[in-house]
């Protein structure tokens, strides 16, 4: 999945790559990287690579793998409060895929020479961001429903589009995770389509958790494209598909339409359908909340990293267990050969 060429250093498989890397001038491999882009092929991990693209590669999924395992916590706080046996085992579930999500990211940035240790490092001195939308509280458990609805909602068209990334480990990776955020979606959707059909108090707790994450669903897509640096480079590299802006209409398009058939009302008085450009209009986003979000200044950003360094520091007679296992196979396989 994360690589899909198994010879051993030295030895190539790929029609594409460069036979005797020591040999081939500069230019050919540049040349060579550039007709798999332009030919929308695939760039596979041993194959030549500007610098800026591994790096650019590996500043967008590392963001992404942290992004998984930070947006465990939201709903991690409401596991052990879920209403009943049915929707905590389904919360676990889904909770425990996103870890699995940061792992398979994690994994393809290592296959651009990153090192795992490393990039928790960058994240855990604040070096490297994730994403904004995990800085906002759970405050009930119909912010189960929202952020299932709207935030994997938004992930998924965000991601679909990753899925034909030019990098084959991140494009196969992202394969996987869209499978699972549809699943989520659902759920998501299921959970609010419950207490919408409710009680006037449920039904209320429903519209409440929509109108707080609707705002910060949106800005997830970044920042809007005269302001986004990275995207030019991007799109020309194919990595990403589509600019932010496209992104976040293709969401409005679609989840407008679903809130209707919940009952429930999206907080934007000017959301409406514009049959000229064939989309619906909405309001100007405030970017500013956005950009203090990112710079550290949202509700929880200070509580979720403190619980993420807690965590990995309590993980670290794991990791040392696991490390001494795996010496411990070594040796012993070393003694029998
Ligand atoms: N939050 O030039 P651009 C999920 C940064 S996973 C924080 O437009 P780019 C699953 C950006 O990094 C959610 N920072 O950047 C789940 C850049 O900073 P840099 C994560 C943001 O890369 C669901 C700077 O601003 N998804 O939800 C944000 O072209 C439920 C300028 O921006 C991904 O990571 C933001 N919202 O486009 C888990 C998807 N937006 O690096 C649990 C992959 C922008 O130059 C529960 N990533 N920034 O220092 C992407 O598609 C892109 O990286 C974007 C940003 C679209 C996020």
């Amino acid at each position: 999945m994360y690589g899909n060429d198994f010879a051993a250093t030295g030895e190539q498989t790929d029609d594409h790559a460069v036979d005797e890397p020591g040999r081939v001038d500069a230019r050919d491999l540049e040349a060579q990287f550039q007709a798999i882009i332009d030919g929308d092929g695939r760039i596979e991990p041993r194959d030549a690579m500007p610098d800026a693209y591994r790096k650019s590669l590996i500043r967008q999924i590392a963001q992404h793998a942290h992004s998984e395992i930070i947006g465990m916590q939201p709903e991690g706080n409401w596991i052990s409060r879920a209403p009943s046996l049915r929707r905590k085992a389904i919360l676990m579930a889904k909770v425990q895929d996103e870890a699995g999500h940061g792992l398979y990211l994690y994994a393809a940035a290592e296959t651009l020479g990153a090192d795992r240790a490393d990039l928790l490092d960058l994240l855990h001195s604040g070096r490297q961001k994730y994403s904004s939308i995990f800085n906002y509280p759970t405050l009930t458990w119909a912010d189960m429903g929202a952020i299932g609805w709207l935030v994997d909602g938004a992930a998924i068209v965000n991601q679909v589009p990753l899925c034909r990334c030019s990098y084959g480990p991140y494009a196969r990776a992202m394969v996987r995770v869209c499978k699972e955020e549809s699943f989520h979606q659902r759920q998501g959707f299921e959970i609010l389509h419950s207490l919408a059909l409710g009680t006037d108090a449920q039904r209320a707790m429903a519209q409440d958790a929509v109108d707080r994450w609707w705002w910060p669903s949106l800005m997830m897509f970044g920042p809007p494209d005269d302001a986004s640096p990275n995207s030019a480079q991007s799109m020309a590299w194919g990595i990403k598909r589509f600019s932010n802006d496209d992104l976040r209409q293709r969401f409005v398009d679609m989840t407008v339409p679903q809130a209707e058939a919940l009952g429930l009302t999206l907080p934007d008085p000017e959301l409406s359908w514009n049959a000229e450009r064939g989309h619906y209009d909405f309001s100007e986003i405030d970017f500013t909340e956005l950009f203090e979000v990112i710079k550290g200044n949202g509700p929880c950003n200070k509580q979720r990293m403190e619980h993420r360094r807690r965590a990995h520091d309590e993980g670290a007679w794991v990791r040392e267990a696991a490390a001494a296992y795996a010496d411990k196979q070594v040796a012993r396989r070393k003694a029998v050969a």
